[in-house]
């Protein structure tokens, strides 16, 4: 049978060969494990795996060569099959019984041929040699670095000031609860719990999210926060019988540095924003407020509540904001505000009728960046409107540094724009490898191949 993803009952490998679809490769991620030794692992690698095609009792390997790559996966053939792919497997490189040629013979491991070529084959000594001559395998310290680039710098108990859900002008101090492969699920500190001890708020997002940031940021750039409501009682859940300890700024994501001097954004400065709560929409904006270390606040033009409460903090860096002109110019639709009609709607005319000017081209972050995705690929990524949820998604479209991202099986409308460096994207196999839940495309699933094939 065809051993499916454990966490959800979803095969990558099915599903990438029904439909005939490429994974972005792991070197285009750049926060995710092994990502820079990445671009030496490649089809025709040789390793040394888990052989599962025997009836031995004990644990025995053989070759096996890496017939194409799918993210984290890989799809495997045993030396000795040669081009018949009836046995070919898919397995996650991170996590597989799967190690660099020579690697048996140091820990003393049994090379044995699956039991189909066994007898084919009878010198499987010099018809190694032979095959072996010049391949490649794995870096010997593979797995050991795997590890070491799993390590995360906040544990449970770490407190930190993140985005409010509830009003997301504002932040909040928040404890981190659980950590799982960089992610962190954050409850806030009045959160509050329900009868019968559950957490009644709560917000996951990377550790590099632009969304978290340390204790005493709000206060130092002038953002909003939340005070916290003393009276709300947290102390039975663990995360808050651990002793706190408050993050520093060395835990976070260092930001681009922008220069504030010789012409910044002002407010009331016109701008195109992604909408922090319709991720889709790229909108016509405005700057409300200029914050400090190149903070702004920034709204969505004609459908405000008027009290600053969905004025949403971006960092002058961030791939969120883009000059006026960049949908135009790009041929993406501009989200414009009610009662103006795409036809006839031009900046120029826009920014006279409101007596306001544009946001000079210069303080935006719109470098052009050769980041390896393209249209069509997969990967999981994160439901930013629902960010606990990783889920399938494709490669849409790429945009200079923008991707706009498709949930298989999803309409369109809960499409998203990410930058292509976010850490909220990651390669196929990511959640397999560690141990995070991975939302399956809605819809029915493919058919699983009814060949005798069986996965590791
Ligand atoms: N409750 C939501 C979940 C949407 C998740 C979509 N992820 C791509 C709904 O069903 O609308």
């Amino acid at each position: 049978a065809v051993k499916k993803d454990a966490s959800s009952g979803f095969n990558w490998g099915c599903y990438l060969e029904k439909h005939g679809c490429l994974a972005a490769p792991v070197s285009c991620f750049r926060h995710v494990p092994l990502c820079a030794q990445w671009e030496d692992i490649e089809v025709g690698l040789q390793v040394e795996v888990l052989n599962t095609r025997t009836t031995l009792l004990t644990k025995v390997y053989w070759i096996a060569t890496v017939i194409q790559l799918a993210g984290y996966k890989a799809l495997l053939r045993y030396v000795g099959f040669e081009d018949d792919d009836s046995y070919d497997f898919w397995c996650n490189l991170g996590i597989a019984d799967v190690h660099p040629i020579g690697w048996c013979a140091v820990n003393s491991k049994l090379l044995v041929p699956p039991q189909e070529i066994n007898k084919r084959i009878t010198d499987w000594k010099s018809y190694l040699m032979q095959r072996l001559v010049g391949a490649s395998t794995i870096p010997v310290d593979f797995h050991a670095m795997m590890a070491e680039s799993m390590k995360c710098p906040f544990r449970q108990g770490v407190r930190v000031e993140v985005v409010d859900r509830s009003l997301v002008s504002r932040t909040r101090t928040a404890v981190v609860d659980t950590v799982i492969g960089g992610r962190l699920r954050l409850i806030y500190e009045d959160a509050g719990l329900g009868a019968s001890g559950e957490v009644l708020s709560d917000f996951w997002c990377h550790m590099l999210s632009p969304l978290i940031h340390p204790i005493n940021w709000s206060v130092r750039v002038g953002h909003l926060i939340k005070e916290t409501d003393k009276s709300v009682d947290m102390s039975s859940h663990p995360a808050f019988r651990k002793v706190f300890c408050d993050s520093v700024p060395g835990q976070f994501k260092k930001l681009r540095t922008v220069y504030m001097e010789g012409g910044f954004f002002t407010e009331g400065m016109k701008l195109e924003a992604i909408d922090p709560l319709n991720l889709g929409n790229i909108c016509v904006a405005s700057i409300r407020k200029v914050l400090f270390d190149g903070y702004l606040m920034v709204s969505i033009d004609g459908v405000e509540i008027g009290d600053g409460s969905d004025w949403f903090c971006y960092h002058a860096s961030s791939h969120a904001i883009l000059p006026t002109g960049y949908c135009q110019s790009n041929d993406i639709p501009l989200t414009l505000p009610p009662g103006y009609d795409q036809a006839t709607f031009t900046w120029t005319k826009y920014l006279e009728e409101m007596g306001a000017e544009a946001a000079p081209r210069r303080l935006f972050n719109t470098d052009a960046v050769e980041h390896g995705f393209a249209p069509g690929m997969k990967l999981e990524a994160v439901d930013l409107m629902e960010p606990r949820l990783v889920c399938v998604a494709t490669v849409q479209r790429c945009v200079g540094r923008l991707l706009l991202l498709h949930f298989d099986g999803w309409e369109s409308e809960f499409d998203q724009w990410v930058d292509c460096e976010s850490p909220d994207i990651y390669p196929v196999g990511w959640c397999e490898l560690t141990g995070y839940q991975l939302q399956p495309p809605i819809g029915p699933e493919p058919q699983e191949r009814t060949s005798k094939k069986s996965t590791g």
